[in-house]
């Protein structure tokens, strides 16, 4: 093993810092005045108006009042930004956020709009100088309209696995795709790139998503089961992750589902050297089909320790029908 400088990471990773933020979301004004604000993610209908382009707008509606709107994600040094026709990037410390809102139909459907919004993205990131895709959120209306390989989810998967063609499968980022249920045909996405490459971490109780059979599509979803930050404390990025075994849909209660997805988070997180279950520094987003499964969830992860204010959750599609839940987030080791 190389000999590594005693205060600097072997990997070059630089500080990440993620939270929610419970704070009237109109203006969010005191928050971008923050030196090292990243990118700020509003969801729902009040999530901030405004054309700093560090301001993501995430089209799926929380569904508890009282709980956080916005996700601050801070990094050292300063950060610049600006807006690329549809796309706005933000960047700072080692990291790279991108955000694109592409509407369906100015390029022929779903396939073509994933397509573009991912060679968009990696162009963005060899422009700007952060080559290693980390993490991408997507959310696409309808993803569950259209059957078997006419899946809008399918069609999506094939479009994206084009637009990310020049990365290998090991190479895949940590990811979510979910459907928004406006019905809005525009595909949104964002994503966070590093100058410092992460370790991908695949789920052991899983098989990994770009190994699936054909039954679930022609082309396997390309995206890795979570991403590790080494430091300066390790985090770790954790993909969309539902009540999947093997490569099986499980349950059909959403109380059995988020038990199953609960202990998926578990296997991953041991998987990632982070413990043996989540670490009481996670921050936690939980995407429900029906709306009144949101207590369930909340009670669920309360129940595991979760704190309330580490818990956003939001009302949007699953992408298999028979799947009810989903839950996505960031993980800090303790330090
Ligand atoms: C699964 O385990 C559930 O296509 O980007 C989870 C996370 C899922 C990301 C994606 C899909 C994606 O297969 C679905």
């Amino acid at each position: 093993m190389a000999a590594v400088h005693p205060l600097r990471p072997s990997t070059g990773a630089a500080r990440l810092d993620i939270g929610y933020v419970r704070q009237p979301a109109v203006g969010g004004a005191t928050l971008l005045d923050q030196p090292g604000l990243l990118a700020l993610i509003g969801f729902g209908s009040d999530a901030p108006d405004t054309t700093d382009p560090r301001v993501l707008r995430v089209p799926l509606q929380p569904l508890r009042e009282d709980a956080p709107r916005l996700e601050a994600w801070r990094v050292d040094g300063p950060v610049t930004a600006g807006h690329d026709g549809d796309l706005s990037w933000s960047c700072g410390g080692g990291y790279l956020m991108v955000g694109l809102r592409v509407d369906e139909a100015t390029q022929g459907g779903i396939h073509a709009a994933a397509a573009y919004a991912y060679g968009r993205l990696l162009a963005a990131m060899a422009e700007h100088g952060h080559p290693h895709l980390m993490r991408a959120w997507n959310y696409l209306a309808d993803i569950n309209a259209g059957a078997g390989d006419d899946e809008r989810y399918r069609h999506f998967t094939v479009g994206r696995a084009l637009g990310m063609a020049a990365i290998g499968s090991g190479n895949y980022p940590a990811a979510t795709a979910i459907g928004r249920i406006d019905g809005v045909r525009e595909l949104v996405v964002y994503a966070l790139a590093a100058k410092a490459a992460g370790r991908p971490v695949e789920n052991p109780r899983q098989v990994s998503a770009y190994r699936y059979p054909r039954q679930y599509g022609p082309v396997a979803p390309s995206f890795a089961r979570a991403m590790r930050i080494d430091a300066p404390a390790p985090a770790l990025l954790i993909s969309g992750t539902a009540s999947v075994v093997g490569h099986a849909s499980l349950h059909d209660r959403p109380d059995l589902q988020i038990a199953e997805t609960l202990r998926n988070l578990d296997s991953l997180v041991a998987a990632a050297g982070l413990g043996h279950s989540l670490p009481a520094q996670t921050w936690l987003k939980a995407y429900v089909r029906d709306a009144d499964d949101a207590s369930v969830m909340q009670s669920a992860l309360a129940q595991s320790g979760l704190a309330p204010d580490r818990l956003i959750c939001l009302h949007g599609d699953i992408c298999r029908t028979e799947l009810l839940v989903e839950i996505d987030g960031i993980a800090h080791a303790g330090v």
